[in-house]
């Protein structure tokens, strides 16, 4: 996936121009860089005539003082103009999220039919070519919410909402990551965004919004009893069950997200049996606490019955 965190890779209106903005720079600096190279190579070795040039006053007066004021008055506007990115787009159509930094995980909040709202994690699902207002807060310390190819990064500070515009420019795959050091986990704190064009995306929020589906064989039925029996519960959600804890990542659809534990691993039911036993290992320092109690058989029904809830 190359490119999907990279600020010079673009796939967002802001992440465009922020691009642009680089080049520019970049290109500019580099003109005046060569520019000083040459004058000053000719300081140093240029014939008397060449060194004379240079020290006539109308010279100095002209692309010492009058070119960089004006070149850099010039610059610093326009950057401010293109950095116009960062601000909200006032669009009546916007789709509101929000997205909750948690340590070390991203809760993810969904609009849902007739004004409730639903909980997802670790992953945003957005409508290509739609303006997303993001709403970013935090559970606990600052965190910042960083999608390099859609668009620029804001903090989450604790008592407060910042908002920011989103706009995908293409389908496909991005990732983010938490760009304010905020404890242990801190590098294993990532996560997608995922852009759909408009009709998937309606079908996936119907989907997502929905409760999770009910076991279908004898495995998976052991898997859910063993997750509401284990006490997995107490920390996690899975709606159309009993399990309604708060304190993890909502689990009704975990089997369809791309990762695990926040972009640290890929999504298959071994990956869950691993996170479920070992996940101290795996992310150092994470709230969750090893669950060593299942022997080899529960911890596969287990793992299947979360794989599969889609
Ligand atoms: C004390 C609270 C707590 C308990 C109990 C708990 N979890 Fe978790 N769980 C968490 C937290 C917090 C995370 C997020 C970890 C991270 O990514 O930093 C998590 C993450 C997960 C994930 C990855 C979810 C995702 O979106 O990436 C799975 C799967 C999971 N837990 C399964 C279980 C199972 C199965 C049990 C019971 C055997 C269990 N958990 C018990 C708190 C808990
Ligand atoms: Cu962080």
């Amino acid at each position: 996936m190359n490119g999907v965190q990279s600020v010079l890779a673009p796939r967002g209106q802001d992440a465009e121009r922020i691009a642009t903005l680089f080049w520019t720079m970049l290109g500019g600096g580099t003109l005046i860089m060569l520019a000083v190279a040459v004058l000053t190579a000719l300081a140093l070795k240029g014939d008397s005539p060449g060194r004379g040039w240079l020290r006539s006053e109308r010279l100095v007066v002209w692309v010492g003082i009058v070119l960089p004021v004006c070149l850099l008055t010039a610059l610093l506007a326009w950057g401010l103009f293109a950095l116009r990115a960062g601000a909200v787009h006032s669009d009546p159509d916007a789709l509101r999220v929000a997205v909750v930094g948690e340590r070390w995980w991203w809760r993810v909040i969904y609009p849902g039919a007739g004004g409730r709202s639903f909980e997802s994690a670790n992953e945003l699902r957005i409508p290509v070519g739609r303006t997303v207002n993001v709403e970013l807060r935090t559970a606990d310390v600052i965190h910042s919410f960083w999608v390099p190819s859609l668009a620029g990064k804001v903090d989450m500070i604790p008592g407060r909402t910042n908002v920011m515009s989103l706009v995908a420019n293409a389908t496909g795959v991005s990732r983010g990551q938490c760009a304010e050091y905020c404890g242990g986990a801190h590098a294993l704190m990532s996560f997608h965004v995922v852009a759909l064009n408009a009709t998937e995306f309606e079908s996936w929020l119907a989907h997502e919004s929905g409760p999770a589906i009910p076991p279908a064989d004898a495995e998976t039925r052991l898997g859910q009893t063993l997750f509401i029996t284990s006490g997995c519960g107490a920390c996690h959600t899975i709606r159309g069950t009993d399990a309604a804890g708060r304190i993890g990542p909502d689990l009704t659809h975990v089997g369809g997200r791309l990762s695990l534990a926040a972009a640290t691993m890929s999504n298959d039911a071994a990956a869950i049996g691993r996170w479920i036993r070992d996940n101290q290992h795996i992310k150092p320092q994470n709230r969750m606490p090893p669950f060593a109690i299942f022997d080899d058989r529960q911890l596969a029904a287990l793992s299947r019955y979360l794989a599969g809830l889609k």
